[in-house]
């Protein structure tokens, strides 16, 4: 007999992408996701459940096993570790880039600061701009915001940003400019270490199958 398993997935623009993945793989959930306030779904398959959940719950119920696998964006497992977890497939969904960002050159806002002062950066990748801006050799602080990093810059809360950037427009209508690419962003299909050991067979035939549609989508 199989066991139970749960994948958890990455609400909002990750999730639209994924179901399709999913279906394609012959898993579809038994009601509509878009259209329930339920956070568990059962699929056509007896064994195989859903969670829906924002990107960094994915990453801890997968850690913890409270969930065997997940569909997390790279940019929450570069934040949030990936520790206890493999990366199985890059589901090439959700695509985009992770990126500083700055005052368009000239406009009022363009300061840099003078020396001897520490750059500021607003993200809510804080993690992930304290080992970039490590790397680079640049002493700054780190601002935690919970969103529109946009809008710090503007009100010089801070010199610059770490953001996600896809088409550029969020930051252009902002009066910003994209600066360093610091990763490429794209949706993972992560499962823990342990459930791998426990459930293997079961996994690799649901790895394999999701490749195939990754591969055909
Ligand atoms: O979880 P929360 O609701 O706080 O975040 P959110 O609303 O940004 O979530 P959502 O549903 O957008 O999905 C977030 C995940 O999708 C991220 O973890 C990425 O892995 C992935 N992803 C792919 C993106 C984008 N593309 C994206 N463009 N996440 C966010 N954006 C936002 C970005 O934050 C910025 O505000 O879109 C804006 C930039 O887009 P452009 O096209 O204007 O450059
Ligand atoms: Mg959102």
């Amino acid at each position: 007999m199989s066991k139970q398993l749960t994948i958890a997935l990455t609400k909002g623009r990750i999730l639209k992408e994924t179901l399709p993945l999913l279906a394609a793989a012959d898993i579809v959930p038994l009601e509509d996701i878009n259209k329930s306030r339920k956070l568990i779904f059962s699929t056509n398959h007896a064994d195989i459940r859903l969670l829906v959940q924002r990107g960094a719950d994915v990453t801890t119920y997968v850690k913890h096993g409270a969930a065997d696998m997940g569909v997390s964006g790279k940019d929450m497992l570069l934040e949030y570790g990936s520790e206890g977890l493999y990366e199985l497939l890059d589901l090439k969904i959700a695509q985009c880039k992770l990126m500083t960002a700055v005052p368009v050159a000239g406009s009022a806002v363009e300061c840099r600061p003078g020396v001897g002062r520490r750059l500021r950066i607003a993200t809510k990748f804080v993690n992930v701009a304290k080992r970039y801006y490590a790397q680079q050799g640049i002493q700054a602080d780190i601002i935690k915001l919970y969103g529109g990093m946009e809008l710090a810059p503007l009100m010089d809360l801070a010199d610059e940003i770490v953001d996600i950037v896809d088409t550029g427009n969020t930051l252009k209508a902002n009066g910003l400019v994209a600066k360093d690419e610091i990763a490429d962003v794209s949706s993972r299909l992560i499962v823990n270490k342990a459930s791998l050991k426990m459930k293997h067979q079961q996994i690799q035939l649901l790895v394999d199958q999701i490749a195939k549609a990754v591969c055909s989508v």
